[in-house]
């Protein structure tokens, strides 16, 4: 296979510390970023020098810190509004992840649904993104309905247009399968569930890393993502919402900073984005987060699709020769994650061998059960590729997973 590199992959290796490290004595290949990404030392750097220099509260004092910690804040909104090109930056809230970001929406929309209304999933969520629905449902009585999946690990959109009516309120889905790597085809499910009437939310909690979308072209309702899983830190993502939305929907959380005027007859809310950012917020993380884009932008995110497509390319063609291996997930329209099984072998058993060797994968069913119960399977092995990783390491990968298949057999 020729192999183009759009990538300068030694040197960006070298904005990784981590990646230096050893495991297990031998040095480590890290094929879990689908879980979550590892850290440039320009991200890692910029959380020191927070706190090195201007750790302070934001949005209230007066003083020096708490301005150039407030400055800093509210710039990387501003970085992020330019990067998915969002219209203003007030539709932007920080969260504390896409979990957050999507119970957040999930509590304001009890107060528009009853029991003669629909809500729509896909069958190859994140339980992140059922489970609050689920709650939601019980607490209004809507209904939840499901677009199925196909066997190659893509939606059945044909079943998508027959359950989707007038009585579809809400559409929610992931931009990419974090269990299979998919990648939905968001642009015709936005555009069909607008022309009846429903509004969609995106999660985007595993697209961000691998590209770039651009919200106003897309003119989806809500889009959420987590910080981690695209160089930043954890504990801090986005909600997207459009502002017709976003000042529809009721506060989720009451305290600090979300105000406008607060006395025990009543009490009013602040503009948005604070009006859903109640108490001290991830400060250093929001800090961070504008810190992971600006890295990512300035490698370029279509750079780092053509390299991860070339890394897709070559582990699934090396992945594939290995006897009794099968991939789940085969769609077209995929990115850098391989789910798989050796046949007779639990998932389990190979993560601890490759572990053994140096080697991080994800064993399990990766938090999306309704897609190992679609396969009936207990879980898979993931291997998830990043934009640092190498060919030289999928190489490692294939003779671990042999070695595990002559152990394991
Ligand atoms: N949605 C998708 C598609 C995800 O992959 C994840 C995390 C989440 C939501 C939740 O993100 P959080 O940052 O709020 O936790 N996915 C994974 C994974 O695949 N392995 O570990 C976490």
């Amino acid at each position: 296979m020729k192999i183009k590199m759009a990538l300068n992959v030694t040197q960006i290796r070298e904005d990784f510390p981590i990646l230096k490290r050893q495991v297990n004595g031998k040095p480590l290949v890290y094929l879990d970023n689908a879980a979550t990404s590892q850290k440039p030392k320009q991200v890692i750097d910029c959380i020191v020098d927070y706190y090195s220099r201007y750790n302070a509260n934001i949005h209230r004092g007066v003083h020096t810190l708490s301005q150039e910690a407030t400055d800093a804040y509210e710039s990387a909104r501003k970085k992020i509004q330019k990067h998915f090109n969002i219209e203003k930056s007030h539709e932007i809230i920080f969260t504390s992840g896409a979990t957050q970001s999507i119970n957040l929406v999930a509590n304001g929309f009890s107060s528009f649904l009853n029991g003669s209304d629909e809500v729509m999933v896909s069958a190859m969520e994140h339980h992140s993104n059922i489970v609050p629905w689920q709650m939601l449902c019980e607490r209004t009585g809507a209904i939840l309905k499901v677009i199925p999946m196909k066997e190659d690990g893509t939606l059945d959109m044909k079943a998508f247009d027959e359950k989707l009516s007038e009585k579809t309120k809400l559409v929610f889905v992931n931009h990419i399968s974090n269990a299979l790597g998919t990648i939905n085809p968001i642009e015709e499910i936005i555009d069909k569930a607008h022309n009846s009437g429903a509004a969609v939310l995106v999660d985007g909690a595993q697209a961000c890393s691998h590209l770039k979308p651009d919200l106003q072209a897309l003119d989806v309702d809500f889009y959420v993502t987590s910080a981690h899983k695209l160089c930043g830190p954890t504990g801090v993502g986005m909600l997207y919402g459009k502002e017709e939305w976003l000042e529809k929907l009721p506060p989720y959380q009451g305290g600090g900073e979300m105000i406008a005027e607060v006395t025990f007859e009543k009490t009013t809310y602040a503009d948005l984005p604070h009006k859903f950012e109640a108490g001290t917020p991830n400060i250093v993380g929001g800090i961070a987060f504008g810190a992971a884009i600006d890295y990512l932008d300035n490698i370029g995110l279509d750079n780092i699709a053509e390299y991860e497509a070339e890394l897709l390319e070559y582990a699934t063609t090396e992945l594939l020769k290995i006897d009794g291996l099968k991939i789940y997930g085969t769609g077209s329209d995929k990115t850098s994650v391989i789910s798989f099984n050796l046949e007779g072998i639990h998932p389990y058993d190979v993560g601890t061998i490759l572990d053994k060797l140096g080697i991080a994968v994800r064993t399990g069913h990766h938090c999306a059960q309704p897609i190992m119960d679609f396969y009936k399977i207990p879980g898979t092995v993931r291997a998830s590729f990043a934009f640092y990783n190498t060919m030289e390491e999928i190489d490692l990968l294939v003779e671990g997973i042999k070695k595990a298949q002559v152990m394991l057999s």
